[in-house]
C-alpha cells in the first residue's frame, strides 16, 4: 500500500459524518486485513497506517474506533466494548482492593499532569483519591497563585499567558531514585519549563525557553539530575519575527533543550532534523533520548506522515559537553545551539553529537526500561513498539541494527511503563488496551511477533499514557498501575457533552497465564480534563512541610508579628501595611489610604497550627491570598478609586470566621 492510497483528504467536496465513518471503517477493515498479510511478508516491522491522514473529526475517529472493535476478529482483540471479550472489562469487582480506609493514608504520591488546565494534580495511589492540585501556568485563587506579587511577577515573567498545557511530570532523581526534591512540569502550549518545589508543594520556577515553540517531552538526567530536559515539539522559523519565509522549511528549527534544575536556565540546546516528541534519559545518564515525527519537515499532516519511518533521537550528553567546551555553539536567542541536524558537521565524524535511529512510522513514547539496556519506541501509527539496545548505539555501522526487537503489541501503541519482573506496559490507543509484555522476550523473539506478549486488559477507553509505581526508578514497585484513558464515553453518569477523562487503576502484582497476563483492572477515576501523564512515588521519598518555616523567606519578606503590625508611609503616595493575620482578626483592625497612593500588603499568618490557613480576599482588585501557617504574602497595588471596601478571609478557618473581615477606606483626594 503506497501512504495516500487510503487517504480520504484528497476526496472532492465535504462529507457527511455518516460517510466519513461509513469511509473509515472500510478503512480500517483493509488495513487490519493489509497488516495480518504485511505481517506475513515482511520481518522488519516496516508496517504502515495511514491513519493519520484521514480526513475525520475526534468524533468520527472514536466512532471508528468502534468499528475496529466491530473488527475484532481481526486484530484478535476485544476492542472498546463496555464488558470486552476477554472478560475482565467493566463491572468485575476485584480481587485487590484500592481502598484506603477513612484517616489512612495511601502508600504512593501520585503527580498527575493537568493538561490544558494547567496544573499539577496529587493523587493518593492507590486509593485514586486527589489530594491537592498546584497552579503551575495560570492564576487560580484558591492557593491565591498568581495574586501576590511574587507569583504574578513569575507568570509575567514567563510570558503573562492565561492557561498552560501541561503534560509531563518528572521527579527529581538522586542515585537513580524519586528524591522528593522537585517536580518538573513541561508547557506544550508555550515553550515553558516549571519547578515545582516539593517541601511546599508550589510552583517556584518557571522557564520560557528561547527557539522554542510547544515544549512536549519532558524528562531528567538520571541518576542525578544534572540536567532536565524540554523538547521542542513543533517547528517555527528561528527568528520568528516575520522576516524569514514561512513557506521555507529551511528556516524552521525544532531544538531539544537542557536546563540547569537548580537556576532553571537553558544550559543548551541542540538543532535537529524533523521535529520531538516525547523524551528519556538513559540509566547512566550518557543519552537523552526523543522520538520525532514529520522528519518529512511538512506543514501538513499528509506529507508529515508521508515516509515509513520516523527517527528515535538519541542525543550524546558527553559530545555534547565536549562540542559546548571547543566553542562549537552559536549564540542563538541568548543561549548555546549546536546544530545536530543530519549531516551537521557535528554530526558527520566518529561522535556525533546526535544518532538517528530509524523506528517504524510517528513514534511517540520514548521509555528507558529499568536497567538501563533499553529505550523503546512506540511507533503510534505501526502495532510495534520498538526495543534499541543502548550500548549498540555507538557500535552499529547502520543505526536501523541497534534495533534488537520490535514486539507486536497491537493498533496505536502509545506509551510503556514497567514493573519489577521485566516486563513492560504499553497502552494500545486504538484497540483501547494494555498490553503486558516481556522485554527478554521480544528481543530475542523474531521482529513483528506476538512471542513477548504477556496479556491485555481492556480499558475505556482510548489510553494515552499509563504509569506504574516508582516506574522511572531503577527498582519499580511492580504493584500498581494506572492507565490514562482519555475517553470515559459511557463510564460515568453524563454531564454534558464535554467528558471527563477515565483514569483507571489496574492491579499488576501478580503474573498469571490468563488473557490478561494477570493484570487487573481496580477502579475507575473520572478527572477533569485533561492528564497525560503521571509519576508515582512512595510516600517516603516525599516529605513536604505542614507549617511555613520563615527561615525560608528571611531576608526577602518581614515576617510581622503583632507587635510589628504597622502602617507605614515611606513616602508620598506610597503605603506599606504590615498586616497579621489568625483567629479571628486582621491587625492593624483598619486600614485608611488616599485614592492614588500606591499599596502593598505584607501579610503574615502568625499561627503555627497546622492547616489553619487565613485568606486575604481583596475582591477589588483580583486580589485573594491564601496564607499558610508562619509564611508571609505580599501584594501591591493602586488605590485609584475612593470608597470603602471589605477585605475578608477566604479559608474557613473558625467559628467566627465570617467576622474576619476589615475595612480599607480609600479617602478621596484633597
Ligand atoms: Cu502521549 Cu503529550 Cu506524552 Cu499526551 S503525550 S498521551
Ligand atoms: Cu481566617 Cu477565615
Amino acid at each position: 500500500m503506497t501512504a495516500h492510497e487510503n487517504c480520504a483528504c484528497d476526496a472532492p467536496g465535504p462529507k457527511s459524518a455518516e460517510e466519513l465513518l461509513r469511509e473509515h471503517e472500510a478503512q480500517l477493515g483493509e488495513l487490519l486485513a493489509e497488516v495480518e498479510e504485511e505481517e506475513r511478508d515482511r520481518e522488519d516491522g516496516g508496517v504502515s497506517l495511514h491513519l493519520a491522514g484521514l480526513d475525520l473529526d475526534r468524533r468520527d475517529f472514536m466512532k471508528a474506533g468502534m468499528a475496529v472493535g466491530a473488527t475484532s476478529a481481526l486484530a484478535g482483540c476485544s476492542g472498546l466494548g463496555g464488558g470486552g471479550a476477554n472478560g475482565n472489562g467493566g463491572g468485575s469487582a476485584s480481587s485487590h482492593t484500592h481502598v484506603v480506609a477513612p484517616g489512612d493514608h495511601d502508600e504512593y504520591y501520585g503527580f498527575w499532569s493537568g493538561g490544558h488546565s494547567g496544573e499539577i494534580r496529587i493523587v493518593g495511589v492507590p486509593s485514586m483519591r486527589e489530594l491537592m492540585r498546584i497552579p503551575v501556568f495560570q492564576p487560580e485563587g484558591a492557593r491565591g497563585y498568581g495574586h501576590d506579587d511574587q507569583t504574578s511577577q513569575m507568570l509575567d515573567e514567563a510570558g503573562g499567558y492565561a492557561w498552560g498545557d501541561s503534560h509531563h511530570p518528572i521527579l527529581s532523581e538522586t542515585g537513580g531514585t524519586y528524591d522528593g526534591r522537585w517536580l518538573f512540569i513541561n508547557d506544550k502550549s508555550a515553550g515553558r519549563m516549571a519547578r515545582i518545589d516539593l517541601k511546599y508543594f508550589e510552583t517556584d520556577a518557571i522557564t520560557n525557553i528561547p527557539n522554542m515553540q510547544a515544549c512536549h517531552g519532558c524528562a531528567v538526567q538520571s541518576p542525578d539530575t544534572k540536567y532536565v530536559y524540554g523538547v521542542g515539539e513543533f517547528r517555527v522559523p528561528v527568528p520568528n519575527d516575520g522576516s524569514l519565509d514561512p513557506d521555507d522549511p529551511e528556516g524552521y528549527w525544532s531544538t531539544f533543550a537542557a536546563l540547569d534544575p537548580e537556576s532553571m536556565d537553558v544550559a543548551w540546546q541542540v538543532r535537529v532534523t524533523g521535529n520531538l516528541d516525547n523524551a528519556d534519559s538513559s540509566k547512566d545518564g550518557k543519552w537523552a533520548f526523543a522520538t520525532g515525527y514529520n522528519k518529512e519537515e511538512a506543514f501538513e499532516i499528509e506529507e508529515m506522515t508521508h515516509d515509513d519511518r520516523d527517527y528515535l533521537k538519541a542525543f550524546d550528553v558527553e559530545a555534547i559537553e565536549a562540542a559546548l567546551d571547543a566553542g562549537q555553539a552559536e549564540e542563538v536567542g541568548g543561549v548555546p545551539v549546536l546544530d545536530g541536524r543530519e549531516g551537521s558537521p557535528l554530526n558527520s565524524g566518529s561522535d556525533p553529537i546526535v544518532h538517528y535511529i530509524p523506528v517504524p512510522k510517528s513514534p511517540h513514547g520514548c521509555d528507558v526500561e529499568p536497567t538501563g539496556t533499553y529505550v523503546t519506541a512506540s511507533g503510534k501509527l505501526s502495532p510495534t513498539v520498538s526495543i534499541i539496545e543502548i550500548d549498540q548505539i555507538k557500535e552499529v555501522d547502520d543505526p536501523a541494527d541497534a534495533v534488537v526487537g520490535q514486539p507486536k503489541v497491537g493498533l496505536g501503541p502509545l506509551h510503556t511503563t514497567w514493573d519489577d519482573r521485566g516486563n513492560a506496559y504499553t497502552t494500545i490507543f486504538i484497540d483501547s488496551q494494555v498490553t503486558k509484555w516481556n522485554v527478554e522476550t521480544a528481543v530475542n523473539s523474531p521482529m513483528n511477533s506476538e512471542d513477548a506478549v504477556l496479556g491485555k486488559v481492556d480499558v475505556h477507553y482510548n489510553p494515552g499514557h499509563l504509569q506504574a509505581a516508582e516506574a522511572e526508578t531503577t527498582s519499580p514497585a511492580g504493584d500498581w498501575l494506572v492507565s490514562l484513558n482519555k475517553l470515559s464515553k459511557d463510564r460515568f453518569l453524563p454531564v454534558g457533552p464535554i467528558h471527563p477523562d477515565n483514569d483507571q487503576l489496574i492491579y499488576i502484582g501478580e503474573d498469571a497465564e490468563n488473557e490478561t497476563g494477570g493484570m487487573e483492572l481496580v477502579a475507575d477515576e473520572p478527572v477533569y480534563p485533561e492528564p497525560h501523564d503521571c509519576v508515582i512515588a512512595h510516600r517516603d521519598k516525599v516529605s513536604p512541610a505542614v507549617v511555613w518555616d520563615r527561615a525560608d523567606y528571611e531576608g526577602e519578606k518581614e515576617f510581622v508579628t503583632d507587635d510589628t503590625a504597622r502602617i507605614d508611609r515611606p513616602e508620598d503616595g506610597r503605603v506599606h501595611i504590615y498586616a497579621t493575620t489568625k483567629r479571628s482578626e486582621y491587625l492593624p483592625r483598619e486600614y485608611r489610604v488616599t485614592e492614588g497612593d500606591e499599596v502593598t500588603f505584607t501579610v503574615t499568618n502568625i499561627e503555627s497550627s497546622r492547616d489553619i490557613i487565613h485568606g486575604f480576599a481583596f475582591p477589588k482588585y483580583g486580589i485573594n491570598l491564601a496564607v499558610a501557617p508562619q509564611d508571609t504574602r505580599e501584594v501591591t497595588f493602586t488605590a485609584d478609586e475612593a470608597g470603602l471596601y471589605w477585605i475578608y478571609c477566604t479559608y474557613f478557618c473558625s467559628a467566627l470566621h465570617l467576622e474576619m473581615r476589615s475595612r480599607f477606606i480609600v479617602e478621596p483626594q484633597q
